[in-house]
Formats: structure tokens, sequence, C-alpha cells
């Protein structure tokens, strides 16, 4: 059985969750308190930080790259495209998201730069995405896929980052609303992620 060292809050175990729970395998999630975080997962991964999957001698760390391999184990329901260049345009964009999006993320869950502007950062760039979502359900189509995994932990906490998207967002919005219904996306949330949104 998988093993998924999760943070409690953390948003990109949450990915990690999501895919799980969406997938509807067997696996078992450890939480991990990042404020008294365990010894053992500096010794499964170098960098010391979570999400870190664990499936018999394999151990992965880096929620995309954790994704990618449940994804191809379990491909029921597919959520990276089957055609190839499709797929590297996946991968691409998910790149993008990192450089772009989720270092600002990383700044307001750490607290290392200054939060405002990470969060302007942040609502731009979010914004931006909205006259996608007048033409399709989700991110790369009307199916969810991973690029969908990857921003939904976002989405979720912006009230909780202290983020206010304009009313020209409001495609991303409903957007959102679209992927928190998921039963996938129900069942991934932690007590302490249910929380954070009103
Ligand atoms: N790029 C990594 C980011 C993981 C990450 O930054 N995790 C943080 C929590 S947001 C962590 O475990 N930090 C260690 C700590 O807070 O002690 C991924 O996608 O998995």
């Amino acid at each position: 059985m998988m093993n998924l060292y999760s943070g409690t809050t953390d948003p990109f175990s949450h990915r990690c969750r999501i895919v799980l729970f969406e997938k509807g395998m067997d696996f078992q999630v450890i939480d991990v308190d990042l404020y008294n975080k365990p010894e053992d997962i500096a010794v499964i991964n170098p960098y010391n930080r979570v999400p870190v999957l664990v499936d018999r001698d394999l151990v992965l760390y880096e929620s995309n790259i954790i994704n990618e391999y449940i994804d191809e184990r379990f491909p029921h329901p597919q959520l990276m495209p089957p055609d190839p260049i499709l797929r590297a345009r996946a991968r691409q964009l998910l790149h993008t998201f990192e450089g772009e999006i989720f270092s600002h993320v990383i700044d307001l869950e750490s607290g290392a730069k200054s939060g405002d502007k990470s969060r302007q950062e942040i609502r731009d760039q979010l914004t931006q995405l909205a006259p996608i979502f007048t033409k399709q359900k989700f991110l790369l189509g009307d199916e969810f896929s991973m690029l969908d995994v990857a921003i939904a932990p976002l989405l979720w906490r912006l009230e909780h980052y202290g983020i206010e998207l304009p009313k020209s967002a409001a495609p991303v919005m409903k957007y959102a609303e679209r992927i928190f219904s998921r039963q996938g996306f129900i069942d991934a949330l932690t007590p302490s992620e249910k929380v954070m949104r009103r």
C-alpha cells in the first residue's frame, strides 16, 4: 500500500491527497504537523519537506512528480493527457505554475518575503486565467486534469491567504466551485483545511 506523508495544511500535500482520492485506491495518509516535524522526514527526503510518497522501495518527493507516478500506476481516471504532445504541454504548464504562481505560495507559507507582494502576484496571475473558463470547464478542456489538481489547493486557500480576486476573475471563482464540488476534492480535505473557507 502507498503511504503519503502529508502536511495537514500544506497545499502541496493537498495536491497529492486530491489525486489519491480521485483515483479511489487503497493508500494511507500519514499526517505531518509542520510545526513539530518528525525526524524521519529528513531521512526520506533530503529537502526535509512534505509531501513524500513511499511505495515499497520507491520514495518520491515533489508533489507533481508524486502525482504523475500515481497517475501512471493507477490510470483511471487518467489525469495527464494520453497524447504525448498534449502531455508535454501539460508538463510545461505545470512548470510555469510553479515558477509564476507557487513560488509566491511558498513565500506566503514560509513568511519569507513581504506577503503583500506575493498576494498581488498571485491575484494577477489567477486573474489572467479568467478568459479560459468562458470557453471550457477546466484548465485543459472540459475534463478535470492534473493542471486543475495543481491549482486547486491555492484556490481553496485564497481567503485564508487574504487574497481577493477582482470582479473580472469571476469565471475563475466559478471554476473553483466546480472543483470544490467534486467528491475526490471533498474527501481529500483535512479537518484543518475544511475550516479554511467559510
Ligand atoms: N515543490 C515542493 C514544495 C513542498 C514544500 O515546500 N513543502 C513545505 C510546506 S509548504 C515543507 O514541507 N516545508 C518544510 C517545513 O516547513 O519544515 C512540492 O511540490 O512538493
